[in-house]
């Protein structure tokens, strides 16, 4: 059992909300820190800032009851879970900034017994610098880098594991693991995950957390870079890459995934390289994958281009700008930067459609782009490039594509 009543959740973005609702849906007094005066007047109202299944209905109830509320400055709870971004910089090297200022934004209120975990992805050793961090600025409280299992405040790493479309059913779900700089910092983790948690919950070290973390999304960047590179081979040799992969598939112990116009999110294009920084010279698979992956749009573009030079003037309707299907968030999304590339490079007019979204990214408005309705960019259209498989571009059906040059990079309709 936690004996946690309250607690101060760092960061109120795709993890750090849903997070926040679920415990407090479990009855978790959640004090929800953000430092976008925006966010907080938004959640405030019970009015999720972020689109995702089912968070509305739940967001509205938790703030009605009182049970979560949302500031810009920390105040004293039980625990604190830290939910920030942890981008990487120009050289691929990752970037702990939020981290630390999220860290500094708790030290003033933290007291003994206090339990910290940092959910945010981070490279093998960040949690041990969270600590390091706490006790420079807290030198009347002791930490388990200094004083072990003797330490006034407990520190965990518990990365977050959920899929964006799924996040609330796989909070509850999914089994999660926790790496305590201690044992019983992992044990008070563990106690406190336990509050909501269905799956199992696996107890290990911070940096063995850390790097497990990294290794699922690196799996799956190398898997989906095996995928995208079949698929311009494929295009080579005249073959259906779709076919081929539902053919190859039928073995029982092949499972290749779809290839895709390139990969986006702020996870899986951005955490291998916290392996790659921490071991450049033996993680030479994971680098290829990166590299495969991120010039898949560039392939993309050439597609487009020879099937826009059979136009005099040709018009493209680019279906979908979001990182994936069915959610709204167009970070490190291959779709606005193929966009961006064919507005760069001057290729036809293009009919951006993005259902998701009120506005275009500033990227893509500096170039002089706006958003169009679906109907109207698909009538209109020479050529169709579908760049995310939204259910709404699907339920379209092949028939409204009759007599157009449909670049299909994600292989459905
Ligand atoms: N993609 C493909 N082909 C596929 C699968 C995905 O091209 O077969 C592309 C998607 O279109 C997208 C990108 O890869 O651009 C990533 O999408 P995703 O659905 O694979 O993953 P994310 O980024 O939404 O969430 C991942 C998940 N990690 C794993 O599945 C190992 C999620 O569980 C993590 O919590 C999340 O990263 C995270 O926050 O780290």
């Amino acid at each position: 059992m936690s004996g946690v009543r309250s607690v101060g959740v760092v960061g109120l973005g795709y993890i750090g909300l849903p997070t926040s609702v679920v415990f407090a849906d479990h009855g978790v007094d959640i004090i929800g820190i953000d430092v976008n005066p925006a966010t907080v007047d938004s959640i405030n109202r019970g009015e999720p800032h972020i689109v995702e299944p089912q968070l509305d209905v739940l967001l509205r109830k938790v703030v009605e009851s009182g049970k979560l509320r949302a500031t810009l400055t920390a105040e004293a709870a039980d625990a604190f879970i830290i939910a920030v971004p942890t981008p990487f910089r120009d050289n691929h090297e990752p970037d702990l900034a939020y981290i630390e200022a999220a860290v500094k934004s708790i030290a003033p209120v933290l007291a003994k017994g206090n339990l910290i975990v940092l959910e945010s992805t981070a490279p093998v050793g960040a949690t041990d610098r969270l600590s390091e961090w706490l006790a420079s600025s807290r030198p009347d409280l002791t930490f388990p880098h200094q004083a072990g299992e003797l330490s006034d405040i407990r520190v965990a790493h518990c990365p977050e594991r959920v899929l964006p479309g799924q996040i609330l059913r796989e909070l509850v779900e999914n089994d999660r693991i926790i790496g305590g700089l201690t044992p019983k910092c992992g044990q008070a983790a563990s106690d406190l995950y336990r509050v909501f948690v269905r799956g199992n919950v696996k107890l290990t070290d911070a940096r063995t957390a850390e790097m497990a973390k990294l290794t699922e999304n690196a799996f799956r960047d190398v898997n989906i870079a095996f995928a995208n590179e079949l698929s311009v081979i494929c295009d080579r040799l005249g073959i259906n890459v779709w076919e081929l992969i539902g053919l190859a598939n039928l073995h029982p112990r092949v499972n290749i995934l779809n290839p895709g116009p390139g990969v986006g999110g702020h996870c899986i294009a951005v955490d291998p390289w916290f392996i790659v920084a921490a071991d450049r010279e033996n993680s030479r698979l994971i680098q290829a994958a990166r590299a495969v992956n991120d010039g898949k749009p560039h392939f993309v573009v050439d597609q487009v281009r020879q099937a826009a030079a059979k136009f005099d003037q040709p018009r493209i309707a680019c279906l979908g700008l979001a990182y994936k299907a069915n959610v709204d968030d167009l970070r490190e999304s291959p779709a606005v930067d193929i966009v961006h590339m064919l507005a760069e490079q001057k290729i036809g007019t293009l009919l951006v459609v993005e259902p998701h979204v009120d506005t275009l990214p500033k990227a893509l408005t500096a170039q002089g782009l706006t958003l169009s309705d679906y109907a109207q960019a698909v009538d209109s259209a020479d050529i169709v490039l579908l760049l995310v498989d939204h259910a709404l571009f699907l339920a379209g059906g092949r028939d409204a594509l009759n007599g157009k040059i449909v670049i299909n990079t994600r292989g459905v309709l």
